[in-house]
């Protein structure tokens, strides 16, 4: 690639939206086309951030008070930030990556109470306010979703086990986030089979990669 700096896409929706699904064939479909590509997730991506994630997503003892949940995402988040993404973006790959800051806006911030205000704050200090050039937020019926999870079968994780009304509340603050940033957000209709929601997301990026 030239000396441009890449471009950085988050993927983002609730479980079983099909985010890690559909960031692999993104990143297949950029690859082809010549483009480096990293992908990565979070919580985790670094060393550091994948020890975090441990920590948050099995929690020892009684489990976090919320703001320690937040203080915890935000601690992953900088060191992936400083050590996976930005130097990834200056040398010109693309960074795909499934979930950013606004899953700690939709999960820690709107349905876990402490508001957007702390978690703009946290990532300002954190990773210096870094945006995603597209958020593509995959959304789909609550059933439809949670049927894909039950044909997996995995254990739910310690976030992944809250009640169906904070899942509701989360969907509900990511489809707020998207109507308040049109320009940054791709709502992408995650029903369907997982070329036809790719082909989606390969129009909502079309400016990104003309
Ligand atoms: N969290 C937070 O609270 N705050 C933060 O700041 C961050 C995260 C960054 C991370 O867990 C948890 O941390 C998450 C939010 C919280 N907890 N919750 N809820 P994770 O990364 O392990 O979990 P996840 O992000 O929810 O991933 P997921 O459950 O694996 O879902 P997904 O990545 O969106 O879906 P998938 O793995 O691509 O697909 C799920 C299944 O559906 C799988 O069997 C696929 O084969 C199938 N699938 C995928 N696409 C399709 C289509 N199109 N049709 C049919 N079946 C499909």
């Amino acid at each position: 690639m030239s000396g441009a700096r890449g471009r950085f896409i988050a993927f983002e929706g609730g479980e079983g939206a099909g985010k890690s699904t559909q960031a692999r064939l993104l990143a297949d479909a950029l690859r082809a086309r010549g483009i480096a590509v990293v992908i990565t997730r979070e919580p985790g991506g670094t060393p550091g951030a994948e020890a975090i994630r441990a920590l948050l997503l099995d929690p020892p003892g009684e489990g976090w008070p919320a703001e320690a949940e937040a203080l915890l995402f935000a601690a992953a988040r900088a060191d992936h930030v400083a050590h996976l993404i930005r130097p990834a973006l200056a040398r010109g790959a693309w960074v795909i990556c499934d979930r950013f800051v606004d899953s700690s806006r939709a999960y820690q911030g709107s349905a876990g109470g402490l508001g957007d205000e702390a978690i703009t704050t946290l990532h300002a200090f954190g990773s210096a306010g870094l945006r995603p050039d597209r958020v593509i937020l995959l959304e789909g019926d609550e059933a439809a979703l949670a049927g894909r999870l039950a044909a997996r079968g995995e254990r739910a994780d310690a976030i992944e086990g809250r009640p169906a009304e904070y899942h509701r509340a989360v969907a509900a603050a990511f489809r707020a986030l998207a109507k308040a940033d049109p320009q940054g957000f791709a709502v992408i209709d995650a029903i369907g089979a997982p070329d036809a929601v790719h082909q989606r997301i390969l129009l909502a990026i079309g400016d990104l990669l003309a």
